[in-house]
């Protein structure tokens, strides 16, 4: 019989060779029980008529789905479980959400449904989390973290059961589920060099509306890659963790209705952008917004703010950097 390494095995060693304490181990198991949960409905949810629309309306304006709600509800009983979480802030609460405010290490973003439009046809979301730890130091700073303070940032591709996690520093790595549904066989994930694999992944629909130097660079680039796009950004990064290229959602800029532009971007900085940042960066690519600016170094000001994303290859994240601050 072939054993392949547990996903807890690869981070208790990670978490000894380092020299570091328990305390992030509770927090994983917290996170991977979660994920697991929130598969197993979504993978039944078509049967029990849970993948409709709510009727609701969540803090950005958009639809809430019932699974986007039973999503956050199983996260957040799971995180306040482990006794770890000082604050947590999520995609589908205005509110930070107080866990363990006195006794918590940890401040966890995340969005536990992301790409709701393929929530009704039961086709891959993602689940994805940043973590940032206390100041142990100096005064608190409201948990308003940039992406290079997290320690760690992870994403579920649901229901795929493929979980691939950054640690700060050490690396951007892809687990698999098993069949006793534990993560198993850590795969070292480095953007590839060789371009003949690369992709481009973005909405075509908005491209008239994008800047126009986004327009023309987009232009001299699309007839040397191929082109793919879910419309989930776990599933859209994936593949460009894999295959290398970029994957963008510039802002709408020139949009034919002006009041559907989107200068300041649609992903969210917090709980989307900077969590794919860190794992790009840690596997050798890079990320940055539409001034230009490394999205790992952009200070929040608010906990759902957005922006616009630009990761993938450094090659081509440099280019269109350099396009972007003129
Ligand atoms: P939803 O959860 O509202 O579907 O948004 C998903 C998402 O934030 C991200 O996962 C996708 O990459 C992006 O938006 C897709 O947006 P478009 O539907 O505008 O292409």
């Amino acid at each position: 019989m072939r054993f392949e390494q547990t996903f807890m095995n690869f981070i208790l060693h990670h978490q000894e060779k380092h020299n570091r304490t328990y305390h992030f181990l509770i927090l994983m198991d917290a996170l991977i029980s979660a994920a697991k949960h929130i598969q197993q409905y979504y993978l039944t949810g078509a049967l029990r008529g849970d993948l409709g629309l709510a009727g609701g309306v969540n803090v950005q304006g958009e639809d809430t789905m019932r699974m986007d709600q039973i999503a956050e509800e199983i996260t957040i009983h799971y995180l306040r479980s482990s006794g770890r979480v000082i604050h947590a802030i999520s995609e589908e609460s205005e509110e930070i959400i107080a866990m363990d405010t006195e006794g918590g290490r940890y401040f966890v973003y995340f969005d536990p449904l992301d790409g709701s439009s393929n929530v009704s046809h039961g086709l891959p979301v993602g689940f994805l989390f940043g973590i940032a730890k206390r100041n142990l130091d100096g005064r608190e700073d409201g948990h308003l973290r940039p992406g290079k303070d997290y320690i760690a940032a992870g994403m579920f591709v649901i229901p795929t059961g493929i979980f691939t996690l950054a640690l700060k520093d050490s690396g951007t790595w892809r687990f698999h589920i098993d069949e006793t549904m534990n993560f198993v066989k850590p795969i070292r994930m480095m953007l590839p060099e060789d371009s003949k694999t690369w992709e481009l992944s973005f909405n075509e629909a908005n491209r008239c509306s994008f800047a126009k130097a986004v327009q023309t660079w987009i232009a001299q680039k699309e007839s040397e890659y191929t082109f793919r796009y879910l419309g989930a950004l776990a599933g859209d990064f994936h593949r460009i963790l894999s295959n290398g290229g970029i994957f963008m959602y510039p802002a709408i800029v020139n949009h034919p209705k002006p009041e559907k532009n989107r200068p300041q971007g649609k992903l969210r900085l917090m709980y989307e952008a900077a969590v794919v940042a860190l794992m790009c960066h840690e596997a050798g690519g890079d990320a940055v917004d539409e001034a230009g600016i490394p999205i790992l170094e952009i200070q929040p000001r608010e906990y759902h703010q957005r922006t616009a994303l630009y990761v993938g290859s450094k090659s081509l994240v440099d280019e269109i950097a350099q396009i972007l601050r003129g």
